[in-house]
Formats: C-alpha cells, sequence, structure tokens
C-alpha cells in the first residue's frame, strides 16, 4: 500500500478528528456512524479511513495495518505503546478517569481501615499503579463495558471508569471519589512509515499540529 491508512473508532473520536483532517485536505466520503462499510475513501485518492474498535487502533498503527491513527490516553497505557510513535496531544476527546463508589459508600473510611477493595475496572494497568502508589490494598476485576453496573449489582465495591459530563455515574447513583488520570486523544504513527513514508505523511502531521486547538 502505496497510499496513507488512518485508523479511526468511529462515535466521538472520528468525530472530533474531521476538523483536524479537513485542516490536512483530507474529507471521509463517508461517517462510519451511518455507514457500515469498515474502510472508507476520502477526498484524498491517496488516503483511506480504516474504522476499528478504540482499544485496536494502536494494535493496527504498531503492526503497519495503519500508518497513523487516533487514541486515547488511556487506550495507550494499557496497550503499551510498542512501535509507536506519539508525537501530538490533539486535546481531544477530553474525559478524565476516576475511581467512582455508590452513594454512601464511605471511601475514605475503608482506605484508612485497610481494607481490601474490589474493583472493576477495563484499565486494569491503569488502575494497579494507581492503588499501588496509594498503598491502597485492591482485589482488581476486569470488565469489558459498563462498569457503573458492577458495584450496583454486588460484582464490586468501587471501579475506576472514564467520566466527561458525569450524568452516567449520576444516573446509577455513583459518585466519583478520586481523581486517576486526565485524558486526552494522541495522534499515533507507525515507526517504521514515519521514515518510510515521510514525504507524504509530514505535511499531515504539520496540519494536524497547526489545528491543534488548546
Ligand atoms: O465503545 P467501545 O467499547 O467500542 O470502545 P470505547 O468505549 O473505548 O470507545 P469510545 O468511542 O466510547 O471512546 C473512545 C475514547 O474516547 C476513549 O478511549 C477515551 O479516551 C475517550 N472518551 C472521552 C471517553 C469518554 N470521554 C467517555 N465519557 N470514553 C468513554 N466514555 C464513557 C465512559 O466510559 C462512561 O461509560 O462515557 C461514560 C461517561 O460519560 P458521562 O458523560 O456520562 O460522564
Ligand atoms: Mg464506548
Amino acid at each position: 500500500m502505496n497510499g496513507i491508512t488512518i485508523a479511526l473508532s468511529k462515535g466521538r473520536i472520528f468525530e472530533e478528528t474531521l476538523p483536524l483532517l479537513a485542516a490536512a485536505g483530507i474529507v471521509p466520503d463517508e461517517n462510519p456512524d451511518t455507514s457500515r462499510k469498515l474502510i472508507i475513501q476520502t477526498s484524498r485518492p491517496d488516503v483511506r479511513v480504516v474504522v476499528v474498535r478504540a482499544s485496536d487502533v494502536p494494535t493496527y498503527v504498531q503492526h503497519g495495518a495503519a500508518d497513523l491513527g487516533v487514541a486515547g490516553r488511556d487506550v495507550l497505557i494499557e496497550h503499551g505503546g510498542a512501535g509507536l510513535y506519539q508525537p501530538l496531544d490533539l486535546n481531544i476527546a477530553r474525559c478524565r478517569m476516576m475511581v467512582a463508589v455508590p452513594e454512601g459508600f464511605d471511601y475514605a473510611h475503608a482506605v484508612r481501615q485497610g481494607a481490601r477493595l474490589k474493583v472493576a475496572t477495563k484499565y486494569l494497568s491503569i488502575a494497579r499503579e494507581h492503588f499501588a502508589a496509594k498503598g491502597v490494598h485492591v482485589d482488581l476485576i476486569k470488565l469489558y463495558g459498563s462498569m457503573e453496573l458492577a458495584p450496583l449489582a454486588g460484582l464490586a465495591d468501587a471501579i475506576v471508569d472514564l467520566v466527561s459530563t458525569g450524568s452516567t455515574l449520576k444516573a446509577n447513583r455513583l459518585v466519583a471519589v478520586e481523581h486517576v488520570l486526565d485524558i486526552s486523544s494522541r495522534l499515533i504513527v507507525n515507526q517504521a512509515a514515519l521514515k518510510l513514508k515521510r514525504e507524504s505523511l509530514a505535511p499531515i502531521l504539520d496540519a494536524f499540529t497547526a489545528a491543534v486547538r488548546p
């Protein structure tokens, strides 16, 4: 493949990357939220978009199946970042990773007592490091989604999840009790592609850099 392949996930990352792509003269032919196509051509014959799960974006770029991608800091930390350049924070899809518990659960008290907490999360590495640094004893339970249900169903005492507006926590009578990380999405580049396709990639990287909003 001589052209450029960009890996994006549908939903917020696709939507919020559109203005940056436009700044590089790239307009996708279709929106993955309404189309079922997984390979989307663009206004530039040499550029295509592949639509993958958010957590699969680093894998496509690492292995060179995509030259570029956009992925959340959460996803990148869990992936580990091997084979990736991460040249640019795009400042999009922003949110916070938080520890949350059911309303009425005294988290601070439980921690002071040295209680062993059951914590459900999709983000095992981030959670492990967070609680280790705080000296909090936890048993981590891996989930793939809907973390908010875990404390309500009696699976866990607490969750580690992403929060943006806070309305999901509120709707499930959970409260955030600890900040773990500020999250935004980064541009990622395959390390070999950066050398081999430098001439075609550099203008796109420059356009993205100029279009990032503080
Ligand atoms: O949905 P899928 O399982 O395919 O993958 P995904 O959930 O990882 O994808 P997607 O598109 O939902 O998220 C992609 C990236 O967007 C994440 O990796 C984050 O970096 C970023 N992001 C920003 C968020 C949010 N904001 C966010 N609010 N990702 C998820 N959420 C979820 C959160 O997990 C919780 O369930 O939205 C809910 C909370 O939202 P509020 O507004 O109610 O607080
Ligand atoms: Mg999602």
